[in-house]
Protein backbone atom coordinates (compact mmCIF):
# COMPACT_ATOMS: atom_id res chain seq x y z
CA UNK A 1 0.00 0.00 0.00
CA UNK A 2 1.64 3.26 -1.01
CA UNK A 3 1.04 6.04 1.77
CA UNK A 4 0.07 9.45 0.16
CA UNK A 5 1.91 12.62 0.27
CA UNK A 6 0.89 16.05 0.43
CA UNK A 7 3.94 17.97 -0.27
CA UNK A 8 4.45 21.65 -0.75
CA UNK A 9 6.56 23.36 -2.66
CA UNK A 10 7.72 26.94 -1.68
CA UNK A 11 9.55 27.65 -4.44
CA UNK A 12 11.10 31.24 -4.13
CA UNK A 13 8.83 32.68 -1.88
CA UNK A 14 9.26 33.90 2.39
CA UNK A 15 11.54 35.41 4.40
CA UNK A 16 12.40 34.01 7.73
CA UNK A 17 9.89 35.09 9.86
CA UNK A 18 6.78 34.11 7.26
CA UNK A 19 7.95 30.60 6.79
CA UNK A 20 8.17 30.07 10.52
CA UNK A 21 4.79 31.24 10.75
CA UNK A 22 3.86 28.71 7.61
CA UNK A 23 5.30 25.94 9.31
CA UNK A 24 4.07 26.61 12.55
CA UNK A 25 0.12 27.13 11.07
CA UNK A 26 0.69 23.88 8.96
CA UNK A 27 2.10 21.76 11.79
CA UNK A 28 -1.00 23.18 14.46
CA UNK A 29 -3.16 22.76 11.69
CA UNK A 30 -2.79 19.38 11.34
CA UNK A 31 -2.67 18.86 14.99
CA UNK A 32 -5.44 20.03 15.05
CA UNK A 33 -7.44 18.25 12.17
CA UNK A 34 -5.11 14.73 12.58
CA UNK A 35 -3.87 14.23 15.60
CA UNK A 36 -2.11 10.76 15.48
CA UNK A 37 -3.05 9.79 12.32
CA UNK A 38 -0.52 8.80 9.70
CA UNK A 39 -2.61 8.08 6.66
CA UNK A 40 -1.09 10.46 4.96
CA UNK A 41 2.36 12.24 4.69
CA UNK A 42 3.21 15.63 4.59
CA UNK A 43 6.38 17.07 3.84
CA UNK A 44 6.70 21.02 3.51
CA UNK A 45 10.18 22.66 0.91
CA UNK A 46 10.84 25.81 2.05
CA UNK A 47 14.09 27.70 -0.13
CA UNK A 48 17.61 26.89 1.65
CA UNK A 49 17.62 29.89 3.49
CA UNK A 50 14.96 28.44 5.86
CA UNK A 51 15.52 25.20 5.88
CA UNK A 52 16.98 25.59 9.17
CA UNK A 53 14.19 27.75 10.79
CA UNK A 54 11.84 25.43 9.47
CA UNK A 55 13.13 22.43 10.28
CA UNK A 56 13.36 23.80 13.97
CA UNK A 57 9.35 23.91 13.91
CA UNK A 58 9.19 20.40 12.27
CA UNK A 59 11.11 18.48 15.06
CA UNK A 60 9.60 16.33 16.77
CA UNK A 61 6.03 16.52 14.41
CA UNK A 62 5.35 13.96 11.50
CA UNK A 63 6.10 16.72 9.15
CA UNK A 64 8.81 16.30 6.92
CA UNK A 65 11.17 18.57 5.80
CA UNK A 66 12.21 18.88 1.96
CA UNK A 67 14.65 21.11 0.01
CA UNK A 68 13.92 22.68 -3.54
CA UNK A 69 16.88 21.15 -5.35
CA UNK A 70 20.77 20.04 -4.95
CA UNK A 71 23.80 19.73 -6.68
CA UNK A 72 25.62 16.05 -7.10
CA UNK A 73 29.06 16.99 -5.87
CA UNK A 74 29.26 16.79 -1.67
CA UNK A 75 31.39 19.49 -1.58
CA UNK A 76 33.89 21.47 -3.47
CA UNK A 77 34.28 24.90 -5.68
CA UNK A 78 30.53 25.02 -6.74
CA UNK A 79 29.35 29.03 -5.97
CA UNK A 80 25.86 29.08 -4.92
CA UNK A 81 24.85 25.41 -5.49
CA UNK A 82 24.11 23.02 -2.34
CA UNK A 83 24.79 19.36 -1.94
CA UNK A 84 23.04 16.52 -0.48
CA UNK A 85 25.22 16.16 2.56
CA UNK A 86 24.61 19.86 3.43
CA UNK A 87 20.84 18.84 3.20
CA UNK A 88 21.35 15.94 5.22
CA UNK A 89 23.24 17.98 7.89
CA UNK A 90 20.02 20.71 7.62
CA UNK A 91 17.87 17.60 8.44
CA UNK A 92 16.11 17.06 5.29
CA UNK A 93 14.31 13.64 4.23
CA UNK A 94 12.77 15.12 1.16
CA UNK A 95 14.70 16.79 -2.05
CA UNK A 96 12.76 17.79 -5.40
CA UNK A 97 14.85 16.66 -8.44
CA UNK A 98 14.35 18.36 -11.82
CA UNK A 99 11.19 20.48 -10.90
CA UNK A 100 10.06 21.84 -14.84
CA UNK A 101 11.50 25.31 -13.45
CA UNK A 102 15.10 23.98 -12.78
CA UNK A 103 14.90 22.63 -16.26
CA UNK A 104 13.08 25.41 -18.10
CA UNK A 105 14.57 28.27 -16.52
CA UNK A 106 17.76 27.28 -15.45
CA UNK A 107 18.62 24.89 -18.44
CA UNK A 108 18.51 21.50 -16.36
CA UNK A 109 19.13 18.59 -18.79
CA UNK A 110 18.11 14.89 -18.40
CA UNK A 111 21.42 13.89 -17.80
CA UNK A 112 22.09 16.34 -14.43
CA UNK A 113 18.75 15.07 -13.40
CA UNK A 114 20.13 11.56 -12.96
CA UNK A 115 23.29 12.87 -11.58
CA UNK A 116 21.55 15.06 -9.08
CA UNK A 117 19.42 11.95 -8.42
CA UNK A 118 21.96 9.35 -7.88
CA UNK A 119 23.38 11.60 -4.88
CA UNK A 120 20.25 12.19 -3.50
CA UNK A 121 19.78 8.81 -2.82
CA UNK A 122 23.86 8.49 -2.11
CA UNK A 123 23.12 10.60 0.77
CA UNK A 124 19.75 8.68 1.78
CA UNK A 125 17.28 11.38 1.06
CA UNK A 126 14.05 10.52 -0.59
CA UNK A 127 13.61 12.11 -4.28
CA UNK A 128 10.79 13.80 -5.85
CA UNK A 129 11.24 13.55 -8.99
CA UNK A 130 9.19 15.97 -11.38
CA UNK A 131 8.71 14.85 -15.01
CA UNK A 132 6.45 16.75 -17.32
CA UNK A 133 5.48 17.63 -21.03
CA UNK A 134 5.46 21.34 -22.25
CA UNK A 135 2.49 22.41 -24.55
CA UNK A 136 4.74 21.81 -27.37
CA UNK A 137 4.75 18.30 -26.84
CA UNK A 138 1.15 18.12 -26.04
CA UNK A 139 -0.14 19.22 -28.73
CA UNK A 140 2.14 17.28 -31.34
CA UNK A 141 0.86 14.38 -29.21
CA UNK A 142 4.17 13.58 -27.87
CA UNK A 143 3.56 14.10 -24.08
CA UNK A 144 3.78 10.16 -23.63
CA UNK A 145 7.26 9.37 -25.07
CA UNK A 146 8.43 13.31 -23.62
CA UNK A 147 7.89 12.39 -20.29
CA UNK A 148 8.65 8.38 -20.85
CA UNK A 149 12.13 9.45 -22.29
CA UNK A 150 12.64 12.35 -19.35
CA UNK A 151 12.02 9.05 -16.50
CA UNK A 152 13.86 6.57 -18.36
CA UNK A 153 17.18 8.98 -18.30
CA UNK A 154 16.77 10.17 -15.01
CA UNK A 155 16.33 6.57 -13.53
CA UNK A 156 18.93 4.94 -16.36
CA UNK A 157 21.44 4.07 -13.22
CA UNK A 158 19.50 3.27 -10.75
CA UNK A 159 19.02 -0.51 -9.08
CA UNK A 160 15.39 -1.34 -7.90
CA UNK A 161 16.47 -1.02 -5.03
CA UNK A 162 17.00 2.44 -4.78
CA UNK A 163 14.14 3.40 -7.52
CA UNK A 164 11.73 2.05 -4.71
CA UNK A 165 12.60 4.88 -2.54
CA UNK A 166 11.09 7.11 -5.38
CA UNK A 167 8.16 9.27 -5.42
CA UNK A 168 7.62 10.98 -9.13
CA UNK A 169 5.62 13.80 -9.56
CA UNK A 170 3.77 14.33 -12.76
CA UNK A 171 3.83 18.04 -13.16
CA UNK A 172 2.84 19.09 -16.65
CA UNK A 173 4.64 22.17 -17.29
CA UNK A 174 1.43 24.35 -19.38
CA UNK A 175 -0.27 23.50 -16.01
CA UNK A 176 2.55 25.20 -12.96
CA UNK A 177 1.30 28.30 -12.02
CA UNK A 178 -0.98 28.89 -14.48
CA UNK A 179 -4.24 28.41 -13.31
CA UNK A 180 -4.94 25.73 -15.65
CA UNK A 181 -4.52 21.99 -14.74
CA UNK A 182 -5.24 18.56 -16.40
CA UNK A 183 -7.95 16.59 -16.09
CA UNK A 184 -8.00 13.91 -13.26
CA UNK A 185 -8.96 11.08 -15.67
CA UNK A 186 -5.39 12.74 -18.01
CA UNK A 187 -3.51 12.86 -14.61
CA UNK A 188 -4.66 9.43 -13.70
CA UNK A 189 -3.22 8.11 -17.37
CA UNK A 190 -0.20 9.77 -17.22
CA UNK A 191 0.92 8.41 -13.91
CA UNK A 192 -0.10 4.84 -15.27
CA UNK A 193 2.09 5.53 -17.98
CA UNK A 194 4.78 6.02 -16.09
CA UNK A 195 4.27 3.01 -13.61
CA UNK A 196 3.96 0.88 -16.73
CA UNK A 197 7.49 2.08 -17.76
CA UNK A 198 8.91 1.69 -14.46
CA UNK A 199 7.60 -2.00 -14.25
CA UNK A 200 9.41 -2.17 -17.92
CA UNK A 201 12.89 -1.03 -16.69
CA UNK A 202 13.09 -2.37 -13.54
CA UNK A 203 9.71 -4.90 -12.22
CA UNK A 204 6.42 -5.45 -11.08
CA UNK A 205 7.40 -4.58 -7.22
CA UNK A 206 9.10 -1.25 -8.11
CA UNK A 207 6.13 -0.15 -9.83
CA UNK A 208 3.79 -1.01 -7.08
CA UNK A 209 5.37 0.92 -4.36
CA UNK A 210 6.86 4.22 -5.95
CA UNK A 211 4.54 6.60 -5.12
CA UNK A 212 3.10 9.06 -7.71
CA UNK A 213 1.87 12.35 -7.36
CA UNK A 214 -0.03 14.60 -9.46
CA UNK A 215 1.48 18.88 -9.87
CA UNK A 216 0.75 22.18 -11.57
CA UNK A 217 -2.32 24.10 -9.85
CA UNK A 218 -3.62 21.93 -7.33
CA UNK A 219 -5.79 23.58 -4.60
CA UNK A 220 -8.16 22.67 -2.56
CA UNK A 221 -11.15 22.95 -4.61
CA UNK A 222 -9.66 20.42 -7.22
CA UNK A 223 -7.00 18.58 -5.04
CA UNK A 224 -9.88 15.53 -4.39
CA UNK A 225 -10.33 15.22 -8.61
CA UNK A 226 -6.68 14.13 -8.33
CA UNK A 227 -6.58 12.27 -5.29
CA UNK A 228 -9.89 10.01 -6.45
CA UNK A 229 -7.63 8.99 -9.18
CA UNK A 230 -6.15 5.03 -8.65
CA UNK A 231 -2.54 6.13 -9.87
CA UNK A 232 -2.24 9.33 -7.99
CA UNK A 233 -0.78 8.73 -4.68
CA UNK A 234 -0.66 12.67 -3.95
CA UNK A 235 0.26 16.11 -4.97
CA UNK A 236 3.53 18.26 -5.25
CA UNK A 237 1.74 21.97 -4.63
CA UNK A 238 3.22 25.08 -5.31
CA UNK A 239 1.29 28.19 -5.21
CA UNK A 240 -1.76 26.77 -2.75
CA UNK A 241 0.87 25.84 0.31
CA UNK A 242 1.65 29.21 0.57
CA UNK A 243 -1.72 29.63 2.96
CA UNK A 244 -1.81 27.43 5.85
CA UNK A 245 -5.51 26.43 6.45
CA UNK A 246 -5.67 25.69 2.25
CA UNK A 247 -2.83 23.25 2.23
CA UNK A 248 -3.51 21.66 5.93
CA UNK A 249 -7.24 20.95 4.42
CA UNK A 250 -5.97 19.05 1.11
CA UNK A 251 -3.72 17.15 3.17
CA UNK A 252 -6.63 15.96 5.55
CA UNK A 253 -8.16 15.06 2.02
CA UNK A 254 -5.04 13.13 1.18
CA UNK A 255 -5.74 10.70 3.76
C1 LIG B 1 4.17 22.94 -9.88
C2 LIG B 1 3.57 23.24 -8.59
C3 LIG B 1 4.48 22.77 -7.49
P1 LIG B 1 1.85 25.27 -8.66
O1 LIG B 1 5.41 23.65 -9.99
O2 LIG B 1 5.65 22.11 -7.87
O3 LIG B 1 3.34 24.63 -8.50
O4 LIG B 1 0.98 24.46 -7.73
O5 LIG B 1 1.98 26.70 -8.21
O6 LIG B 1 1.43 25.11 -10.07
Amino acid sequence: MRRPLMAGNWKMHLTLDAAQALARGVVEGLERALPGDDGVEVALCPPFTALERVGRVLEGTPVALGAQDLFWEDQGAYTGEVSGLQLVDLGCRYVIVGHSERRHVFGESNQAVQRKLGAALRHGLAPILCVGERIEERRAGRADSWVQDQLRTAVAELKPGEARRLTIAYEPVWAIGTGEHASGEEANRMAGVIRSLLEELFDAQVAAAVRILYGGSVKPANVGEFLAQPQVDGALVGGASLEAEGFVAMAVEAR
